[in-house]
């Protein structure tokens, strides 16, 4: 298992549309392994394959809240079936927009079709942070990030936050 490097925003690979994964083998299972990974070395409670710059429909989940057990959730090309009509907010974070939270509302459930570590065709109906997480995630293989619900004035707020806290970094790396 790798750590890898995690990117953040103003990343353009971001932005882009994850692709549909063909066929689960070593290959994707190898990558979902270095996913959990990184996420739990961050730490973090979901990640998308995107947010370490592979641009694959591939998300993996773990909202236990004893880190002692650990309970990992892999979703292979999940598409969102069902959404309620009733919405509920979250103060959501993203380990791509360090630092940064913001209350967003969704859909308070939902139910979420995928394949799962093996490739078998699953169904799973969550509610909770289970459904706020998953629709974090799915937003994200379409190239959608959380502060895209936010006005455009505190999303800019942001924005030029993290870019001037990137630029600074440089500045002491080089
Ligand atoms: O670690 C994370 N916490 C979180 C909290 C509320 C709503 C969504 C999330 S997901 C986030 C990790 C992440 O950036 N996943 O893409
Ligand atoms: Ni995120």
């Amino acid at each position: 298992m790798t750590l890898r490097r995690i990117l953040t925003l103003p990343d353009p690979i971001l932005r882009k549309k994850s692709n549909k994964v063909e066929k689960v083998d070593k290959n994707i299972q190898n990558l979902m392994n270095d996913m959990l990974n990184t996420m739990y070395n961050a730490p973090g409670i979901g990640l998308a394959a995107v947010q370490i710059g592979v641009l694959k429909r591939i998300v993996v989940i773990d909202i236990s809240k004893d880190p002692e057990k650990k309970e990992p959730m892999y979703f292979i090309n999940p598409e969102i079936s069902w959404k309620s009509d009733f919405k509920e907010s979250y103060e959501e974070g993203c380990l791509s927009i360090p630092d940064q939270f913001a209350k967003i509302e969704r859909p308070s459930k939902c139910i979420v079709k995928f394949l799962d570590y093996n490739g078998s065709k699953k169904e799973l109906k969550a509610e909770g942070l289970l459904a706020t997480c998953i629709q974090h995630e799915i937003d994200h293989l379409n190239g959608i990030l959380f502060i895209d619900y936010l006005s455009k004035l505190k999303k800019n707020i942001i924005i030029k936050k993290l870019s001037k806290n990137k630029k600074e970094l440089e500045r002491i790396v080089v």
